[in-house]
């Protein structure tokens, strides 16, 4: 058994025997109250999931495992020339619950180098596809198309006891992992590349090697994606794309059905797309007023005039975060290192001096303040990537450490398939009418 693995093992399998007596123990015990806004306002603060790779304060923003972005960007192993964690790390601190050394990190590049071959397959589904599919649906497709690779479904089949179900889980999610670079650089080259691919390097790390199948081979975009791989990895788990990874993997759903499901989730709108809208709306903005510089009193204008076409200012407001997002002043501090001038970063940082007062006038936006998605875009069309419709796709990649770690935890922990109940509004009606005997 690979090192990583039986460690997991050590820490994992001794813990799921304390989680069932700490059930016992307090199972009867109430961890909160639920009201009627909470049941038609998408559970929002309803305390209904377990999750240990992170946990997001509302005030502070997230924590990995109990780290802050600021103190990982401290503590994490970094790539011989930059400051930049590498995403391996943040992986295995999700999953073994200490921060790696440098040797774990380097034994997880190698790991993932040996797994990372994607089945011919996969890339002639990819190929079938009309070019003009957006790229998180092939991402989803083709997801769902290395299913057939899945080790947990051979052996579910094979009839593994369930206490074994986290190891075959654990190497699904290692191949997955491994895998996704190369698909989803495989669907950028496809749909906007002219089909020129690009073979991976297994000398690089994992977001490097990203960057180079991307064709994007710049020291700068290398040191964006170790950062961005890394700080768009987990939200805790009540978010759409973790809870439906979790929520489909709950009724012994693989990691490749798990994670197709979860990047389905991620492409609304409202929560992973986000990244693409802000660079769409930030365009359009630049496109009406004709180039030049723009002021803040512009930005304000557009910005009123997109609330009042009932429209949502993409990449700000936060279901759960009430200040500025630290992963938005990460990729700020970024912009600071290393880019001295650039436009669209220049708009973004005026937005965020003009939005939130604009929101917070409103009187009914909760958090006015700018979310991970408001600062993505600006560095990636910096350094040249302006298909934005693919942004998307890369916060999925990186989104993968999170869920899936998370996947495998839920496995070694035996958590039940997920079940909550639901009611019709008329019998809420009728138990607040007075007649709770109808409910
Ligand atoms: N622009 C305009 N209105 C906004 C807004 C924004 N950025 N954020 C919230 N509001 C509105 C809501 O639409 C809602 O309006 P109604 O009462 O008319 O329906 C009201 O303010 C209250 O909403 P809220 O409680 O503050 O926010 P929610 O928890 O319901 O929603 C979110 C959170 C992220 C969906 C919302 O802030 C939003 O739509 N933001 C823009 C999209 C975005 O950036 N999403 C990415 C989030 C991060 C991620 O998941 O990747």
């Amino acid at each position: 058994m690979e090192t990583l693995k039986k460690k997991f093992a050590t820490i994992a399998l001794p813990m799921a025997g304390e989680v069932k007596e700490f059930v016992k123990k307090h199972g009867h015990e109430k961890v909160g109250e639920i009201t009627m806004a909470q049941v038609y306002g998408g559970m929002r603060g309803m305390l209904g999931l377990v999750t240990e790779t992170s946990k997001l304060d509302p005030e502070e923003g997230i924590r990995f495992r109990g780290y802050t972005i600021p103190e990982l960007m401290e503590k994490l192993p970094t790539a011989p020339n930059g400051f930049e964690p590498l995403p391996e790390g943040i992986f295995y601190l999700m999953l073994i619950g200490e921060l790696p050394t440098n040797e774990d990190v380097v034994g997880l590049t190698r790991n993932w180098a040996i797994r990372s071959v994607v089945p011919i397959h996969v890339f002639n589904v990819l190929d079938s596809l009309p070019k003009a599919t957006h790229p998180m649906t092939q991402f989803a497709i083709a997801i769902n198309a290395m299913q057939n690779e899945s080790v947990f479904a051979k052996e579910y089949k094979r009839g593994v006891h369930k206490s074994e179900y986290w190891d075959s889980t654990y190497e699904d999610v290692m191949n997955l992992i491994a895998r996704l670079p190369r698909v989803a650089a495989y669907i950028y080259r496809r749909t906007y590349k002219n089909d020129v691919h690009i073979e991976p390097d297994p000398r690089l790390d994992w977001g490097a090697n990203f960057a180079h199948m991307l064709g994007f081979d710049s020291d700068g975009f290398k040191k964006l994606m170790r950062i961005y791989l890394t700080i768009h990895s987990d939200h805790e788990g009540g978010n759409v794309s973790a809870h439906t990874n979790h929520l489909v993997g709950s009724a012994l759903g693989d990691a490749y059905q798990s994670f197709a499901a979860c990047m389905n989730g991620l492409a609304g709108p409202l929560h992973g797309l986000a990244n693409q809208e802000v660079v769409r709306w930030i365009l359009a903005l630049q496109a009406e007023l004709g180039g030049g510089k723009i002021t803040k009193e512009e930005i304000r204008a557009y910005v009123e005039r997109t609330l009042a076409d009932g429209k949502v200012v993409p990449g700000y407001g936060h279901a759960v975060l009430r200040k500025t997002d630290p992963r938005f002043t990460a990729q700020w501090d970024f912009a600071k290192r290393y880019i001295e001038q650039d436009d669209i970063i220049d708009i973004v940082h005026s937005m965020y001096e003009v939005v939130p007062e604009v929101l917070g006038a409103l009187g009914k936006v909760k958090n006015p303040w700018p979310n991970v998605d408001a600062h993505s875009g600006a560095l990636l069309l910096h350094y040249g990537m302006d298909e934005y419709e693919f942004y998307t796709v890369m916060f999925g990649v990186s989104r993968s450490l999170g869920v899936l770690a998370q996947l495998v935890w839920d496995r070694a922990l035996g958590l039940s398939i997920e079940r909550p109940g639901s009611t019709t509004t008329e019998l809420l009606m009728k138990q607040f009418a007075g007649q709770p005997e109808a409910v």
